[in-house]
């Protein structure tokens, strides 16, 4: 690691909504007076019922379940519109940035988005969607979908957004999974120049489910789809038939707001359950602090809605605080890698949070890209999803943000609801390649195999010992895997499943997942998910997946796979089976490599040594470690020998 620090600059120290003296201070507080801070913090929600109680949870077993703000009553949708319209009702809430730089960007404003949602809210209602009914949503980058978003929360329907790099199947699954009866998506997406087929991909899921029965198509391209009569809606003409007076559904604090799947170390991805009020207020408060928001400051968080980070840094923290939030449908390096910087100047972007393996991609096209742009309105830079490597941060910071901006590493996860581990701009000096510091009421630890709280300077795993109110309250339909997947593993705590060191200064630096999860190009992929796809396929009899270390994806996937007897290990087959977890998961899960093998490394009880695979993807076949546990030990020089690089 590096010592290099970069102190605060004075006029963010003097400035900024967040200084030193305040972050201790109010850290302090939120910690030895947990109810006196929170609902102080509440307060900045609007309420129907403003609550009493504060955090009502427990990580023990006897008593486990997370709550907070029990006996609040409000509605989302109302907090993130309808308290703006008096103020900044002809204020723009969303600037939309198409893919093509040379069609029209859309300024919607919060009175239309208000008018929009309302209508689309009635047309969920005239589709029978009641409160607590799930809504899938399968839309790209574009308005609707936070209309759509918000359309939920204004009846109380829980929404589930699935990423639209999902294929055929992983959509069924997550349709199936909460018995979702509606689908919002779009004839097709546009991303780089290219077309997106969703319409035909929820076609192909529908085949796969039996709970569907309404599907809405926003037209994005214009592409010639099949309606299916009396199932299939284009979104203009249900939302001309109904009204835009739509009042909010008063929510209960715990009830659920949105299910998002994500992907774990075993079994299928999981849906992650978010609650109404703790949600909100996590999202609302850590965009306004972190990115220290002001008013009529231009915020552009540059992920899709289908991730978490979608969900509360372009959706519900920035509307939730009235703010102006960019959207834009593309990708960051069409039609050149200069798209990014063109965009932040042409609507003079405030404040802008991307991925490291984004700066990575663009960082290597070289700095004219960069250069060729002004920039100028950039006061802060923010990064999440995984590590950023000290020479990406350094090249954001000298070379994009000119030396001026800070930058906030922000360390959360979808679980987490927002922001847990980030520096604060105006109080945390920064270190490159660290997150920093805890958020206000994140209490984390760090601990040994064995559970053993480590203390000062120390490397282990990182646990959380204190509910906050952003965190998720369940796992959809299966309360039992919520606990057994988070705190079972160090009773009385949140296992992150990350691993982390804290330096002597008392800043944490992530040194990413400790279990099969791998992280490719920031998002979280099981490397379970991906054995089961390979082995669905009729040559393959086993698989075994495992990260290695991606100098632009961060991460890469390399799967080992042994055939059945009789099949030929072709370089056609490999072809056939990168494409197969392709279409089977989404382009996001392609092997980057794939091995086959005769065998795989097993212990004598068959446990395949994971540990083995990945130093053998990594190319590290120095140092192996002990491999005289294995049942047949020489498969390992076959490994070697035949490693794909
Ligand atoms: C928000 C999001 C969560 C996992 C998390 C960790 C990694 C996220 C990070 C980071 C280092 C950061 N991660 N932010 N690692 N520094 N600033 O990404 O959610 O998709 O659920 O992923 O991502 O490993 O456990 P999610």
């Amino acid at each position: 690691m590096n010592d290099e620090i970069y102190p605060v600059p004075t006029s963010w120290a003097q400035e900024a909504k967040i200084d030193a003296a305040r972050y201790a201070a109010d850290y302090a507080r939120s910690l030895s007076d947990s109810s006196g801070y929170w609902l102080e913090q509440a307060k900045t929600l609007n309420w129907i019922t403003p609550p009493t109680l504060a955090d009502e949870s427990s990580f023990a077993e006897a008593d486990f379940g997370v709550r907070w703000f029990a006996d609040g009553v409000l509605n989302v949708s109302a907090n993130c519109l309808d308290r703006h319209l008096a103020t900044r009702g002809d204020q723009v809430a969303i600037i939309w940035e198409p893919d093509s730089p040379d069609a029209a960007p859309r300024h919607i404003t919060y009175a239309e988005l208000h008018a929009d949602v309302c209508r689309l809210a009635n047309v969920l209602k005239a589709q029978g969607v009641r409160k607590g009914d799930r809504v899938t949503l399968y839309l790209p980058m574009i308005p609707e979908a936070a209309v759509a978003m918000l359309a939920c929360t204004r009846i109380g329907a829980i929404h589930s957004i699935v990423f639209g790099g999902f294929s055929p199947d992983a959509l069924a699954g997550r349709i199936t999974d909460c018995d979702s009866r509606i689908v919002i998506t779009a004839d097709e997406g546009r991303r780089g120049g290219k077309a997106v087929p969703l319409k035909a991909n929820v076609d192909a899921a529908a085949e796969l489910v039996t709970c569907l029965d309404a599907v809405i198509v926003v037209q994005v391209t214009g592409g010639d789809v099949p309606m299916k009569t009396g199932r299939d809606h284009y979104y203009a003409d249900v939302m001309a038939a109904v009204s835009l007076d739509c009042p909010p559904e008063p929510m209960s604090a715990e009830d659920p707001l949105f299910l998002l799947y994500t992907s774990g170390s075993t079994g299928k991805p999981k849906g992650v359950v978010h609650t109404t009020a703790g949600y909100l207020l996590w999202a609302s408060l850590t965009h306004n602090l972190v990115f220290d928001y002001r008013d009529g400051d231009i915020f552009w968080c540059a992920a899709d809605v289908g991730w978490v980070t979608g969900h509360s840094y372009i959706v519900y923290g920035p509307l939730a605080n009235g703010a102006t939030t960019l959207m834009y449908e593309g990708v960051p390096n069409w039609p050149t890698p200069a798209r990014i910087w063109e965009v932040v100047d042409k609507h003079k972007v405030n404040q802008i949070y991307l991925a490291p393996t984004a700066l990575r991609a663009l960082m290597r096209e070289g700095d004219s890209f960069v250069m060729q742009t002004s920039r100028a309105s950039l006061k802060l830079l923010g990064t999440v999803g995984e590590p950023i490597n000290p020479e990406a941060w350094r090249w954001y910071h000298e070379v994009v943000g000119q030396g001026r901006c800070p930058i906030v590493d922000t360390w959360w996860q979808t679980e987490t609801g927002g922001h847990m581990i980030s520096p604060f701009p105006g109080a945390t000096a920064l270190k490159p390649g660290s997150a920093t510091v805890p958020f206000f009421g994140v209490e984390p630890k760090l601990v040994d195999a064995d559970g053993k709280i480590l203390e000062g300077a120390a490397e282990g795993n990182l646990v959380i010992t204190r509910s906050w109110p952003g965190q998720m309250r369940t796992v959809w339909g299966d309360h039992e895997r919520f606990f057994q997947t988070y705190f079972s593993t160090y009773p009385g705590t949140y296992f992150t499943g990350d691993g982390c060191r804290r330096d002597g200064d008392g800043y944490y630096w992530i040194t990413g997942r400790v279990d099969d999860v791998i992280n490719v190009s920031g998002h979280r992929m099981g490397t379970a998910e991906v054995e089961s796809a390979l082995v669905l396929h009729r040559s393959v009899a086993e698989a075994a997946v495992v990260g290695f270390p991606h100098d632009i994806k961060g991460q890469g996937i390399y799967a080992y796979v042994t055939l059945n007897v009789g099949e030929e290990p072709t370089d056609e087959l490999r072809q056939k089976l990168v494409k197969w977890v392709r279409m089977e998961i989404g382009p996001i899960a392609t092997p980057d490599a794939l091995q086959f093998t005769p065998g795989l490394p097993k212990t004598r009880s068959g446990k395949i040594m994971r540990r083995i695979l990945r130093k053998i993807a990594e190319g590290d076949v120095s140092s192996l470690g002990d491999t005289s546990t294995l049942a047949d030990p020489s498969v390992v020089d076959d490994l070697i020998a035949n490693r794909v690089s």
